[in-house]
Formats: structure tokens, C-alpha cells, sequence
């Protein structure tokens, strides 16, 4: 019922704008059939796709990405923290529901000095944002840009170009 009164809708701005528009029939439909985030009965929107990994460095108070797979969907993410104190991973903005929570808050990760936490955020293309959420840490350094490409061929051509920092051994070896 719902799903049919939209496609009358989606058909009768179709025949408004028909001849007089440069908007495309699909852009028409894709409108029409729109769900304001947070409305009852709409799902969230994730991010999808094979997922990939990234992993990090990280230190009092730096983040090196030392290897990147990352590709849009569940992203697998690892931080060693190769100095004293503890530390967190924190994407910003990433979509809700993809952190571990609990203690660390909106990390995805902790790790305490000399340890090495693991997590998953769900992350869709772009540059993100990551910091160390633990109060003064973020601006005394802890801030990095992870990188997620659309695709495995975008990744690779990004391999290739030398644009990112992927341990090539690593990949090989897994496929
Ligand atoms: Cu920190």
C-alpha cells in the first residue's frame, strides 16, 4: 500500500516535470522514494560493500597508518600501541551503531602501552577522520585521515599509484 501510493507519486512528479526539466526520470524517482533518517519504519543507511582493514601505530601523541585495505563496508581495525598509556581509535562521524562502546565510548578501540586493541566500524568512501578521544590527546596530535575507496579496483589503482601506505606482502599472500 505505502510502497504503491509512493510509485503514484514518484509517477505524477515524473509527469510534471516531463519535458520542462533537466532533472533525469531516475533523479524523479530516487526523490520520491526518499526516508527522512530517524522516521519510524526507515531504516538506517549503511554503508555496503566488502569491508576491508586498516592498521594503525599509535603512540604519546601520534597515529601512523602502517598498512590500509580499507574499502567501503566492515572495516576491521587494528591499533598497536607501541608506547606507555592508553590510547583509543575514534572515527568521526562514522555511522552509529559500529562502535564496541562500553568503557572507551565512541572508540571503536582501546589499547593500554604495549598492548594491541582490535575492533570493526562501518565506514562508507571518503576521508574520515581519526583521533584519540581521551580529553587533550587529540590536540596534542592524536589526528590522522584514514582513506576508504569505493572499490577493491580504486584501492588497487591507489596501490599502484603509490598513494598509499598498503603492505603489498600482506595482500598477496591473502588472495
Ligand atoms: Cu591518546
Amino acid at each position: 500500500m505505502r510502497r504503491s501510493l509512493l510509485g503514484l507519486l514518484a509517477a505524477g512528479a515524473a509527469l510534471l516535470v516531463a519535458g520542462c526539466s533537466p532533472i533525469p526520470d531516475g533523479a524523479v524517482e530516487a526523490q520520491a522514494l526518499e526516508c527522512p533518517p530517524g522516521e519510524e519504519g526507515c531504516d538506517d543507511i549503511r554503508p555496503i560493500g566488502p569491508g576491508g582493514s586498516v592498521e594503525f601505530d599509535m603512540g604519546n601523541f601520534w597515529f601512523e597508518i602502517t598498512d590500509t585495505a580499507a574499502v567501503t563496508g566492515e572495516i576491521e581495525v587494528t591499533a598497536n600501541n607501541v608506547e606507555d598509556g592508553y590510547h583509543n581509535v575514534e572515527v568521526l562521524g562514522a555511522a552509529a551503531g559500529s562502535f564496541m562502546g562500553g568503557p572507551d565510548g565512541d572508540a571503536i578501540l582501546g589499547a593500554d602501552g604495549g598492548e594491541t586493541g582490535t575492533g570493526e566500524v562501518e565506514l562508507f568512501p571518503g576521508e574520515w577522520t581519526v583521533i584519540c578521544n581521551v580529553p587533550g590527546h587529540r590536540a596534542a596530535g592524536m589526528e590522522t585521515t584514514l582513506t576508504v575507496y569505493a572499490t577493491e579496483d580504486e584501492l588497487e589503482a591507489a596501490i599502484e599509484a603509490g598513494e598509499t601506505d598498503v603492505d603489498r606482502d600482506e595482500e598477496l599472500a591473502r588472495s
